[in-house]
């Protein structure tokens, strides 16, 4: 039996790519895994019927001989339930991914750093003429939008961008996109909004404007990066930085968000040790 899976706490590129690998792969079992993230949640609540998703306890993991594993390949991050295919040998394993760091040691790989998996898996989708629906097509066009923030953020590679246009084409609705990736603020999200505006400074440097915020948080929250592109429209600057320190861990994480190509935030994060998709505050 072949299955293919993705990441706990699917986001809408693992969903995406979940979805477009059993165009690639049919006889193969797509497996949700048993945590998905808020966002999805409601998506899938709706669509359900639309995707035929087995649960990872549906699955009989004796008789799995091929895993295609996309938007991940780091075993921690699978459903625990598929802990015992570790072991398994002889298993024949796939993987899609744009993370380069993982685990799962095999020969056949296809990963890039591009913005999204789905971008690799939608490239080998046009390479076989495979036929998708428009439904499909928004799928995967909201997997694409959530991990490039529409094509935003400076990981996001030219590939990225013909993918959304392949995506366009084959009629990708951008008003159910609209709907679902409205970022769902809490109210902790937008207490921290508030204290940075409160906060606020402007300097000139160079001809552009900056604006920093330093801010205390406790523990980890969602979506600051949305929270420092808000701030920085709303101050309304070339370029925003948030410095959060998190007092719970006593850890430092800094977005920034610039709006002018002069001055590439990717460049900046990695001079002060930061990841390979700037900019990001969510691991996934
Ligand atoms: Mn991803």
């Amino acid at each position: 039996m072949k299955i293919i899976t993705t990441h706990k706490g699917s986001d809408f590129d693992a969903l995406a790519s979940l979805a477009a690998a059993t165009i690639l792969y049919p006889d193969a079992k797509p497996v949700l895994p048993g945590s998905v993230n808020a966002n999805l949640k409601t998506f899938l609540s709706i669509h359900k019927d639309l995707f035929d998703f087995y649960s990872p306890e549906e699955i009989d993991y004796t008789e799995v001989d091929t895993l295609i594993v996309v938007d991940t390949h780091t075993w921690e991050r699978l459903d625990q339930r598929m802990e015992g295919l570790k072991e398994k040998q002889d298993l024949r394993i796939i993987v899609w991914d744009h993370h380069v760091e993982g685990d799962m040691e095999t020969q056949e790989k296809r990963i890039k750093e591009t913005g999204a998996t789905i971008t690799l898996l939608i490239q080998e989708i046009e390479n076989q003429r495979k036929l998708i629906t428009p439904i499909q097509a928004t799928l995967f066009l909201m997997g694409l939008y959530e991990d490039t923030g529409n094509l935003s953020f400076p990981s996001t590679l030219p590939e990225d961008a013909y993918a959304a246009g392949f995506l366009l084409d084959r009629k990708a609705d951008l008003n159910i996109l609209a709907t679902f990736l409205k970022p769902a603020y809490s109210k902790r999200q937008k207490d921290i909004l508030f204290d940075m505006v409160q906060k606020a400074e402007r300097t000139e440097l160079g001809g552009f404007s900056f604006s920093l915020s330093r801010l205390d948080i406790s523990g980890r929250v969602q979506n600051l990066a949305m929270v420092v592109q808000m701030y920085r429209d709303i101050v309304n600057v070339d370029v925003a930085f948030g410095i959060f320190r998190d007092i719970e861990q006593d850890k430092c994480m800094v977005i920034g968000r610039s709006s002018v190509d002069e001055i590439n935030i990717g460049v900046i994060m990695r001079s002060m040790g930061g990841g390979d998709t700037p900019g990001r505050d969510q691991p996934y």
